[in-house]
């Protein structure tokens, strides 16, 4: 067991806590976080409103954080880490059923799997741990030591791009050229998820739009210049053209349901966001038409493997040698570990916040 100071909540019942706790050690090599980032997860389990978030066993307490970008402090030479190496620690551990022990956690076919900081296992927000090095993903670019801990919620957006491909391959999907482009992409919502979503729509060559049912500050529009994306306020305007690929981070029915219905031919829709208490919306009979008659493939997609946090990482990186200031923007404000109202007080300017670690 080690004393560390750490981020804490008690699951699934909430409050937040930055306090010294005992905790048990989990591997050879030695991590110090260097920033850890707050999601709608995170929040969630501070304000009571995550269900299915428990302890690990033996603790009435949880260590929250599950991303971050640490650095290593130490680590004996067969485990592949030296001192100073940076890395992305992995969130899901897996269970025993076969998508778990194929290293596909992301997919675990009967739920035991434990997610760091959320379902039984020790997240990332404390001064250092200790984690098995099949669960780090090693970062080569320097340039990453802040920036990087965009790393683990870019990984779902790589996931769903590689679930698009396998799904769309049910018809002839891109363009006459073979590329996307001039296909519709849309996004709904304007988190920090959202934007990694159609930052990712436009390196693939969809005609990006991202969405919400207000405008938004001058920071998201610059993103969405640098990016050749186009911010659409719909409360204001209703636009008639065809989806090709549809995201929701929403997690609201009636917002998805609205531009389904406006979904193209052999076209795709992924379900990311969750939101267990938006209202209910009705679905109806012309909308198993529409979906039927289109053939349009609908999926859910929920975290994702250790190739894709790889291969995130590699996007973050020429993201960054391409623009740095843009990528560097999506980090809206950075806080000290002890300022644990930030779990619960929400600037609404803020696209990511993080928790900087000495
Ligand atoms: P976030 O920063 O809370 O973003 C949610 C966005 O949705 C905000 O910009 C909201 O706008 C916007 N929004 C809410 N309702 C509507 C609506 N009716 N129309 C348009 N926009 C709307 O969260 P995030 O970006 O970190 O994550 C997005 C979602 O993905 C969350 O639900 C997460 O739980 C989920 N998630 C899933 C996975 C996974 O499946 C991983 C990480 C996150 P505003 O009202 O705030 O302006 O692996
Ligand atoms: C994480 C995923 C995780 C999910 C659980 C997200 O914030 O990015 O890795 O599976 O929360 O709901
Ligand atoms: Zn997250
Ligand atoms: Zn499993």
């Amino acid at each position: 067991m080690t004393k560390v100071q750490a981020i804490t909540t008690e699951a699934p019942k909430g409050g937040v806590k930055f306090q010294t706790v005992d905790v048990e050690d989990n591997g050879p090599v030695e991590l110090s976080p260097m920033y850890t980032g707050i999601c709608g997860t995170d929040r969630g389990m501070v304000t009571g409103r995550l269900d299915f978030a428990y302890n690990p066993q033996g603790q009435d307490f949880i260590v929250l954080g599950h991303e971050s970008i640490c650095r290593v402090k130490s680590a004996d030479s067969q485990t592949g880490f030296k001192a100073g190496d940076l890395v992305v620690p992995m969130v899901r551990r897996p269970g025993k059923c076969i998508n778990c022990q194929a290293g596909r956690q992301d997919n675990c076919s009967d739920g035991d799997k434990k997610e760091a900081g959320i379902t039984g296992k020790n997240g990332f927000m404390r001064e250092s741990f200790t984690d098995d090095p099949e669960f780090l993903v090693k970062i080569d670019d320097p340039s990453l030591s802040r920036t990087g801990v965009l790393t683990e919620p870019l990984k779902n957006v790589v996931k769903v791009f590689e679930v698009v491909e396998t799904v769309s391959k049910r018809s002839i999907y891109a363009s006459t050229d073979s590329t996307y482009h001039g296909k519709k992409a849309y996004v709904i919502g304007t988190g920090a998820e959202g934007f990694l979503f159609a930052m990712m729509a436009s390196e693939y060559g969809f005609d990006t739009r991202i969405l919400n049912r207000h405008p938004v500050e001058e920071n998201r529009m610059a993103i969405c210049d640098a990016f050749n994306m186009e911010f659409v306020d719909y409360s204001k305007e209703d636009r008639k053209e065809k989806i090709d690929l549809l995201i929701d981070t929403s997690g609201d029915p009636a917002t998805f349901l609205k531009f389904m219905r406006i979904m193209n031919l052999n076209s795709v829709g992924i379900m990311f966001g969750t939101n267990g208490k938006a209202p209910s919306t009705e679905f109806t009979g012309k909308d198993i038409d529409i979906m039927v008659e289109r053939n349009i493939t609908l999926a859910g997609s929920v975290d994702a493997a250790k190739t894709h946090y790889e291969k995130a990482a590699s996007y973050l990186s020429r993201w960054n040698a391409r623009n740095s200031r843009v990528l560097s923007s999506m980090i809206t404000s950075e806080k000290e570990p002890s300022e644990t109202s930030v779990f619960t007080d929400r600037n609404p300017e803020s696209i990511k916040t993080v928790i900087k670690w000495k």
